[in-house]
């Protein structure tokens, strides 16, 4: 070829492209009725044709499509592993990622994107996605209210839309036995909340958030959710120049207080959760980690109310590992839910990457059993394709991935269990305290003259080795 022919052939497949890449953009908020005109929600044949249904094969396989160490039926520490795990697939990484960055267009262009954010679309979408969950082998899903379905003018005609595909989301659920792990409310995306939705210093905002969070409970109880989430994504602030932070914490605690109280006028019984994160987007969200919502919810008397979603990349970006989380929640009953997902040890946001790491799902899989399991929460994967991988395999492959890697964790949880000797260091480093004067501290009754007098008596205390590099080591000796 010509080299002038070969650069009319660039600079067309670069004008294909770029078209494709602007036709996935979506409609704007407030959708004029023409964008997806003509759209429709047919679809000839499988969404993913050439996928088989993903079974396990063991260890040993060498497919990327089938399990390795997920074994859904398998009894580990006397429950099923699919008990244990309660997968659900995170619809809008999944279903609604393009690949786009701030420094990019979108990557991914799925066969089945028509490039609109019409209902017509939407319902051909919800149609994939069930057929992907029943390919993976998963039967929970966890939604946004925006992201299953299209902004209308009105919040009227929003909820219509949405009412629409909710319709279509249960005549699926009832085809498959599928159903939500959680819905939620997205609080963050318009323009509406960029203040805020709860701690907006607007309060036509705080009542729009409202009558937002009111139909996202009433949906995700009509699909049979067994738990709703609230992530406040822009509850925080940018500065504290222009914000008053107690009228603001006060106005958050008074909203999931009528959350609680419509929650149960409607006879929701899932399990209400709090996604902690630090910040991204806002410079400082309130609820921060587990340890500062615990005191959120004690301060406003709504502990018993709540129960927290646990997000891995969210604890590594407020300064501690998930496993700290995840203790953090269980000690104090508060463990109700994991957004399973990693970051990056270089690089410092939210990079929302299947979890892979068989030390990392160790441990998350410790604090778990020590749960004694997550029901009525379970595993979300909140985690996206790398803007890099465009292949339809790509979606199957990450899941399989993660699953498998929890899978491994929770084996792994087994062996240490039955070899006992972890347990056992721990038991014996506390062992001084099942004595008599032990026991009497332990039970609040350790008086300082008390305690003086028998210092006075013993003297010097010796003081054991806290064996760290045993522990360690037989926590790899597991893995
Ligand atoms: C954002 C995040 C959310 C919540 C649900 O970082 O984790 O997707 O899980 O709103
Ligand atoms: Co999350």
């Amino acid at each position: 070829m010509k080299g002038a022919e070969l650069l009319t052939l660039l600079v067309a497949s670069f004008l294909c492209l770029s078209a494709a890449i602007a036709a996935q953009e979506t409609c704007p908020a407030d959708l004029d009725a023409k964008c997806g005109d003509g759209a429709s929600d047919d679809w000839e044949g499988e969404f993913f044709p050439g996928i088989p249904k993903i079974k396990y094969e063991g260890p040993t396989s060498k497919k990327p499509l089938s399990y390795k160490w997920y074994n859904a039926e398998e009894v580990i520490l006397g429950k099923k592993m699919k008990d244990w795990l309660r997968f659900s697939v995170a619809f809008w990484h999944t279903f609604r990622g393009t690949g786009g960055d701030p420094f990019g267009a979108p990557t991914k262009v799925w066969p089945w994107e028509d490039g609109t954010n019409s209902l017509a679309m939407a319902k051909r979408r919800m149609k994939a996605h069930f057929e992907f969950m029943e390919k993976l082998g998963v039967d929970r899903w966890c939604f946004h209210d925006r992201d299953i379905a299209p902004d209308g003018k009105t919040l009227a005609e929003t909820n219509a839309n949405l009412d629409e595909i909710v319709k279509l989301a249960k005549q699926l659920q009832g085809e498959t036995n599928i159903k939500p792990l959680w819905g939620t409310a997205q609080l963050f995306m318009h323009p509406r909340y960029m203040h805020g939705a709860a701690t907006s210093p607007e309060v036509k905002v705080y009542a729009y958030a409202a009558a937002q969070v009111k139909k996202a409970l009433e949906v995700t109880h009509y699909l049979g959710g067994e738990n709703y989430v609230f992530w406040g994504g822009r509850e925080g602030y940018q500065t504290l120049l222009n914000t008053d932070m107690k009228r603001e914490l006060e106005h958050l605690a008074n909203f999931l207080q009528a959350a609680v109280d419509h929650k149960k006028k409607i006879g929701f019984n899932g399990t209400l959760l709090i996604e902690p994160k630090p910040q991204e987007p806002t410079k400082h969200q309130y609820d921060w980690d587990v340890a500062t919502t615990f005191s959120f919810l004690q301060k406003y008397g709504l502990t018993g109310e709540f129960k927290i979603n646990v997000e891995c990349n969210h604890a590594t970006l407020s300064g501690h590992s998930c496993h700290h989380e995840l203790e953090t929640a269980r000690i104090n009953g508060l463990l109700g839910n994991i957004d399973a997902n990693t970051g990056d040890p270089q690089v410092g946001w939210d990079t929302d990457e299947f979890l892979t790491d068989i030390s990392e799902a160790t441990l998350v899989m410790s604090s778990v059993v020590k749960n004694d399991g997550l029901a009525p929460g379970g595993f979300n994967f909140d985690a996206k394709l790398r803007r890099e991988s465009t292949d339809v395999e790509d979606m199957f492959i990450a899941h399989i991935s993660g699953m498998d890697t929890m899978a491994r964790g929770l084996r792994n949880v087994a062996k240490l269990i039955e070899d006992g000797s972890l347990d056992e260091l721990v038991r014996k480093r506390y062992q001084s305290f099942d004595t008599e004067i032990g026991a009497m501290i332990e039970a609040g009754k350790g008086d300082f003259e008390t305690l003086e007098k028998k210092v006075l008596e013993w003297g010097e205390p010796i003081v054991p080795s806290g064996k760290q590099e045993l522990a360690e080591m037989l926590f790899q000796s597991a893995l």
